[in-house]
């Protein structure tokens, strides 16, 4: 980067990649399989992420050093041939970047960032905000890239990969009938977004095709818990603009069982927007299109869906049963006063989850799910 003589020199500490908490590592790699019902994943991926929101401001620059502890960067806030943008999508070293100011342009990294770039980091990913510098019309060089507040990640063969950062949130989409309403199927994917410290928003669609007091008690439960749920119709056209709301100037992963109206329910948000998120892609720069990246889909009225092919279900990967408990919300406030450190709190004596249960503290159908979840794992294990 050029010199300046009244550029603000600034230095930080690129967020390390991997701060998640402990995980039974020895434990884990038997449950890599076949974690759960759908069986259309590779079954040695697993998916997971870190949240910890910790928003800094833009920072361009350069990379000056890197030590155990992360990148070291300089930067420069007043270069004003620097722009801001967002990477919509990777395509090897080449990133398309929606700038700031609007256009897309198509990027590549500068070499000094490529060189850090090792096969379990790489180095942009889709949803990285970067700062770029042009260098044709619609053509650029990323020189900087913006710590990460959250990422998702796939590790295969003990290999971890980054497909998207900076989500924000997950759509957990059921549908009140056809197929019919499955709150265990919800528990799996909040389990799934706790993990990944992502905030879920719970959709319950097709509420036309039933009384509404039906879903009342289900949907309920999760709102007493905290989470943000919506009773929509994508036919009807109920709490579409409550959805809007939701998913405006956020970035948003969208899952939920097949048939229960995703595609529906985006496109009653912005029409074509389902055809966007079809498997296959035919959108890009050069032809050649890996359907297995993430993709940032821009919403018009501000926001990004992301689309993570690959990852169609966002899925409970490799929890092990003794993690489960702390992440039902509802049952983690219990976990410490069981008799036993590694209660499962199944059968055990003096089980203090069983108990809250047993006085009405802990809803029964919520504990039903943690059991079949904890079950399901152990049949695995044996
Ligand atoms: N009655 C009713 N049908 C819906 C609603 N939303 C979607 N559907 C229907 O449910 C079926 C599956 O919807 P689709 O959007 O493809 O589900 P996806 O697999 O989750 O993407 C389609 O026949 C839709 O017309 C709704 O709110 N009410
Ligand atoms: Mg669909
Ligand atoms: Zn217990």
């Amino acid at each position: 980067m050029a010199k300046r003589k009244h550029g603000r020199k600034i230095r930080t500490d690129f967020k390390k990649r991997h701060q998640e908490r402990k995980r039974h590592k020895d434990v884990t790699r038997e449950f890599q399989s076949d974690a759960l019902d759908d069986g259309s994943f590779v079954s040695e991926e697993r998916i997971s992420g870190k949240g910890e929101l910790t928003r800094r401001r833009t920072i361009v620059g350069e990379i000056a050093n890197e030590d155990a502890d992360g990148l070291q960067v300089q930067f420069d806030l007043d270069d004003p041939e620097i722009e801001h943008g967002t990477v919509l999508r990777v395509h090897g070293l080449e990133s398309v970047v929606r700038a700031d100011r609007g256009d897309d342009c198509r990027c590549a990294i500068r070499q000094l960032l490529k060189s850090l770039a090792t096969e379990q980091r790489n180095v942009v990913v889709a949803g990285d905000r970067v700062a770029f510098r042009r260098v044709g019309e619609h053509q650029g060089v990323i020189v900087a890239v913006e710590p990460r507040t959250s990422s998702l990640s796939r590790s295969s063969k003990g290999r971890r990969h980054v497909i998207v950062a900076n989500v924000d949130q997950v759509i957990v989409v059921a549908s009140a009938a056809q197929p019919d309403l499955k709150p265990h199927l919800i528990d799996r994917f909040l389990v799934s977004a706790e993990q990944t410290s992502l905030e879920p928003l719970i959709i319950i669609n097709k509420v036309d095709l039933v009384d509404v007091r039906q879903v009342l008690s289900v949907i309920g439960v999760y709102a007493s818990l905290g989470y943000r749920t919506l009773l929509t119709s994508a036919e009807r056209g109920w709490a579409i603009d409550e959805l809007r709301e939701q998913v405006k100037n956020r970035r948003s992963v969208v899952t939920g069982q097949s048939g229960v109206g995703k595609s529906s329910l985006l496109n009653a948000l912005q029409p074509g927007l389902q055809l966007r998120v079809a498997p296959v892609s035919t959108d890009n720069w050069k032809g050649k299109h890996t359907t297995t990246t993430a993709e940032l889909i821009p919403l018009e009225f501000g926001g990004y869906l992301v689309d993570t092919p690959g990852i169609r279900q966002f899925e409970l990967w490799d929890v092990v049963r003794e993690e489960i408990a702390g992440l039902f919300r509802d049952i983690r406030p219990y976990v410490n006063y069981c008799r036993f450190p590694d209660c499962l709190h199944l059968q055990e004596v003096d089980c203090a989850v069983r108990e809250a249960v047993a006085d009405g503290r802990i809803d029964p159908r919520r504990y039903d799910s943690y059991a079949h979840m904890v079950e399901d794992l152990c049949e695995q294990r044996e």
